[in-house]
């Protein structure tokens, strides 16, 4: 059955794999499952066609067959429950790393969101010098625990997971305000990602329809 996503027509990063479809496309390549992508304008997002499958007029969105699902957690999940590569086989394994999803999304990607919204957002705020200092030191915060957790690992816990998948793209996200590498593990973590052929396939196929046209 055909999987079809949606993705941004013109992401405003450019392609450098920070929208959310860069995370099921990944999910989606881990597991070795072709896909379509539709491409949404943003006046497209909230028409009342894509309004159907993203109440909140986001991308990404999921369609197999009848299922179609929105929220990047529980389309990786999906995917990951269905197919073989992204949860390990026994049931107490496949519970931790269920709880590495939820903690990539719930816990450590709120502030990394936070920060972006104070630099970019708000950056030119009267009060955004006293409030930016306090937001990384909130991301610091969680970056210093998920590193000391991490330690010399290789991935969270045991082999990689869809727990891992999420937790990486998140991180991905606070690159720019070089956070990360003032915790070395965590960056080496990131690179260990994004350096799986997945990551490679699905980060050049969301840059290859936001790169401007050559010639
Ligand atoms: N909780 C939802 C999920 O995980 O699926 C959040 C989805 C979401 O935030 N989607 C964003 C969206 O559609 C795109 S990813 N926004 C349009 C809107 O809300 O109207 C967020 C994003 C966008 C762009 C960049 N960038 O260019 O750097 C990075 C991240």
């Amino acid at each position: 059955m055909t999987i079809t996503i949606t993705a941004f027509e013109k992401s405003p990063d450019g392609g450098k794999g920070l929208a959310r479809d860069t995370r099921v496309r990944w999910a989606l390549e881990e597991a070795g499952l072709p896909y379509a992508v539709r491409l949404v304008s943003f006046a497209g997002l909230k028409e009342p066609a894509h309004l159907a499958l993203s109440p909140f007029g986001q991308i990404p969105t999921y369609e197999e067959g009848d299922l179609a699902l929105f929220e990047t957690g529980a389309i990786v999940f999906h995917i990951a429950q269905r197919h073989p590569g992204l949860l390990p086989e026994d049931p107490d394994a496949r519970a931790r790393a269920v709880t590495w999803v939820f903690a990539a999304l719930n816990t450590v990607e709120p502030p990394i969101i936070d920060l972006t919204v104070a630099r970019i957002f708000e950056g030119d705020k009267p009060w955004a010098g006293e409030r930016l200092p306090l937001v990384m030191d909130r991301v610091r915060a969680r970056f210093e625990q998920l590193s000391r957790y991490l330690g010399s690992a290789d991935w969270l816990d045991g082999a990689f997971s869809a727990g891992d998948l999420l937790m990486v793209s998140v991180l991905l996200r606070s690159r720019m305000s070089g956070l990360l590498d003032e915790y070395p593990n965590l960056a080496a973590y990131v690179a260990r990602g994004e350096a799986r052929p997945a990551y490679q396939r699905a980060f050049a196929a969301q840059l290859a329809i936001n790169a401007p046209a050559a010639g």
